[in-house]
């Protein structure tokens, strides 16, 4: 590769709503640049970028792709990103380490809701935006529409570099507005173009958007700029170099217009990033805490680990994006900052799909993987021992919104889950897996039911796990309401050494979330001092299962007022049995009732939908908090019992097409409503009969 330079370095994130042509258009890419001889397609499931079998089988991406190629003497990473819903978390950090954001828009299907969240992210990240006008073959496509709900909806400062020749199936070329030429392109997907001269029907636009270009581009420098309103012609060189400058600082968001599959304006597209987007030196130096990592190769070593894959064929890789300074894989160790751990390192990959490419050495804005890493997680900063000593803020995932109890088939798929899961896990950010100690339930937790369904089936299939699925237990619990004082006694005289314990326990009503506290009034010995421990302990255990249904007792004092002994039957055993007996009866009598644990519920829709998400709130038993409109999006506040919540991620999204998104988290504990209660008390006391 020669001696390479960050300046030469361009990475882009791929992002867009699912199925908006990123995977296509990456092929593409590949194809045209020379990478590839033949162009797979999503449906046959030969791209490079979808490699894995769950991909392949459902014709979707699910995990981001690293692509690197040689383009005008830049190298080019290209994360290709999944664009379905439960996937954003990869979005996210896809943007999050590419120098630019490259967000795809349907010449058909228009912005949709995982394009404004792309757009999110990368005014999130700072990032330096693109659009690409995708699809442009396709019937009813509308390039002018597009343009110009991007800029009603995301920015005025995104300026058109192509526009389309024809389109739908008169879709033959573009118009490069930059270099005042044509490209046509033979309609065989070849990519075989002719360049030309702009069209006549074309040439008015092509010189207003050039103007407009020219206009934003030399706002860069305050002389240039004077000088244009003065009249004066911009010179080619100025024009070029503000250009680059604008892109960097979002001040320009070239908007491009192509087909990936018709293969159609993308060697052009390619060209215009290897010449204007900007490079990591472009981007400057990158905050690590108190510490900058600054995009040159004689800084310190610094990178940040992004996404880790435990590929069954390709073994553990983890991949880096490199922030500052340089490494060599030769005799060299990489120190994880998070882990204060050392490891030895054997080689760098470069990456395209599944493939790697050995590389000695990766320089500041290198995106590479790393095989056999152990210690590395995604987030973590890695570094050379005494050297880098920033800390990159961790990457940002969404919160699983959908969860299962899990269930081994048989006791072979019991033994291998625990490391299965455990390997899935570090692969994947927005997946969580507990047990939950008041339910015993296996809890899966992800974005959604795709989610868990591909997660489910990598199980099955990587590791041989065979899993059972049912809705999640609720860790119901249960309080009291008033009062009551019960006395337990325990007393049994069957020859030899008797029993003898009495307690008077007086149980009151604690605030929500005080939990259980244990009051000892007893004077003048009634209760003997050594047996007084065995009180609260007993307590402490039986409080674990209520008497009403088995939930544990939370919110409520015990004070133990009074009591009597024998000399010699009383011990800690009988104090604890006659406390039990104390206990069942005094929740009992003080009132009990069920409580459930209630969700903070966030949800994101189009206006149109408001009615029904309101009117499905009722139906779950929520309550509307408030509303805050986001441009055409509305923001619905609302408090949701977490046992009406479980399928509310399938649901949101038939109930508004897709456009629904939503988040959640525990709130608090409040009472279930008598009728409600009723029927989950019975269901218990069933489950226990049947269990007996
Ligand atoms: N006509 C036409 N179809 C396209 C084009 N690009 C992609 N498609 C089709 O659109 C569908 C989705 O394309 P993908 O490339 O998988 O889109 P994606 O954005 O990678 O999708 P996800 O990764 O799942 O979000 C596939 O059926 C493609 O063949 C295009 O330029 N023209
Ligand atoms: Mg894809």
């Amino acid at each position: 590769m020669g001696v390479r330079k960050p300046e030469d370095t361009r990475s882009f994130a791929l992002c867009a709503h699912g199925g908006a042509g990123k995977t296509s258009l990456a092929e593409a890419m590949l194809f045209d640049n020379g990478n590839i001889t033949r162009m797979g397609s999503v449906q046959n499931g030969n791209t490079v970028s979808d490699f894995q079998s769950e991909e392949q089988k459902r014709n979707i991406s699910i995990s981001t792709s690293l692509l690197t190629l040689e383009r005008k003497g830049k190298t080019f990473y290209v994360l290709d990103a999944p664009g379905y819903a439960d996937f954003t978390g990869e979005m996210s950090a896809a943007i999050r380490v590419a120098d630019t954001a490259v967000i795809l828009v349907s010449s058909v299907g228009g912005i949709e809701v995982q394009t404004s969240k792309a757009w999110e992210y990368a005014e999130h990240h700072s990032a330096p935006v693109s659009f690409v006008v995708s699809k442009m073959d396709r019937e009813n496509a509308d390039f002018e529409k597009v343009l110009d709900d991007i800029k009603s909806q995301f920015s005025q400062n995104a300026l058109p570099v192509f526009l389309p020749i024809g389109a739908g199936e008169k879709f033959t070329g573009i118009v490069d507005v930059l270099r005042g030429k044509s490209y046509t392109y033979k309609p065989d997907g070849s990519g075989k173009f002719t360049e030309g001269e702009i069209p006549a029907d074309l040439a008015d636009e092509a010189a207003s958007a050039r103007e407009a270009l020219v206009e934003a581009a030399v706002e860069m420098d305050d002389e240039l700029m004077e000088k244009y309103l003065e009249g004066e012609e911009v010179s080619e060189a100025d024009f070029e170099r503000t250009l680059k400058t604008a892109i960097a600082a979002k001040r320009i968001m070239p908007v491009f217009a192509l087909s990936a599959t018709a293969n159609i304006g993308v060697p052009q597209f390619m060209d215009f990033v290897a010449d204007y987007f900007p490079s990591p030196v472009d981007i400057g130096a990158v905050d690590a805490g108190d510490v900058k990592a600054e995009p040159k190769t004689d800084a310190p070593f610094s990178a940040l680990c992004f996404k880790v894959m435990a590929d069954a064929f390709v073994g553990k890789l983890s991949f880096i994006r490199v922030y500052s300074g340089t490494l060599s894989s030769e005799g060299s160790s990489i120190y994880n900052i998070d882990k204060g751990e050392d490891e030895r390192i054997s080689s760098f990959k470069l990456m395209t799909g599944k493939d790697g490419k050995d590389v000695k050495e990766v320089i500041a804005g290198d995106i590479v993987a790393i095989p056999k890493l152990q210690s590395a997680r995604v987030g973590h900063t890695l570094a050379t021992k005494g050297g880098f000593s920033g800390k990159f803020p961790a990457i940002e995932f969404p919160k699983p919104v959908y969860s299962v109890a899990v269930i081994a088939k048989t006791r072979a798929d019991e033994d291998k889950l625990g490391s299965a899961i455990s390997r899935i896990l570090e692969e994947d950010c927005s997946l969580t897996f507990e047990k939950n100690a008041e339910t015993r339930d296996n809890v899966l937790s992800g974005m959604g039911d795709m989610h868990i369904n591909i997660v489910l089936s990598k199980l099955k299939e990587r590791y041989n796990v065979d899993l059972d699925t049912k809705t999640p237990q609720v860790p119901y619990r249960e309080t009291i309401r008033k009062m009551s004082e019960a006395q337990g006694k325990h007393k049994k005289q069957s020859g030899g050494h008797g029993q003898y314990g009495d307690v008077y326990i007086r149980y009151r009503p604690l605030e929500r979330g005080e939990g259980f506290k244990f009051i000892d009034s007893v004077v003048g010995g009634a209760v003997p001092r050594n047996f007084i421990p065995a009180v609260e302990k007993g307590l402490r255990e039986y409080m674990v299962a209520g008497p009403l249904a088995g939930f544990p007792v939370v919110d409520f004092s015990a004070e133990l007022y009074y009591g009597s002994y024998h000399d010699v039957d009383s011990s800690e055993m009988s104090f604890k049995l006659a406390t039990r007996l104390s206990f069942r009866k005094g929740i009992m009598d003080a009132n009990p009732v069920l409580l459930e644990p209630v969700m903070d519920v966030e949800v994101t829709v189009p206006d149109q939908f408001m009615g029904d998400v309101m009117g499905d709130f009722n139906s779950r038993r929520g309550r509307v908090m408030g509303m805050e409109a986001h441009g055409k999006l509305q923001v619905v506040k609302a408090q949701v019992p977490l046992s009406e919540m479980f399928r509310y991620a399938t649901d949101l999204r038939s109930m508004t097409s897709g456009e629904g998104s939503f988040s959640m988290e525990y709130s608090h504990y409040e009472e279930v409503p008598g009728d409600i209660a009723k029927k989950v008390i019975a269901a218990h006391k069933k489950e226990e009969e049947d269990e007996e």
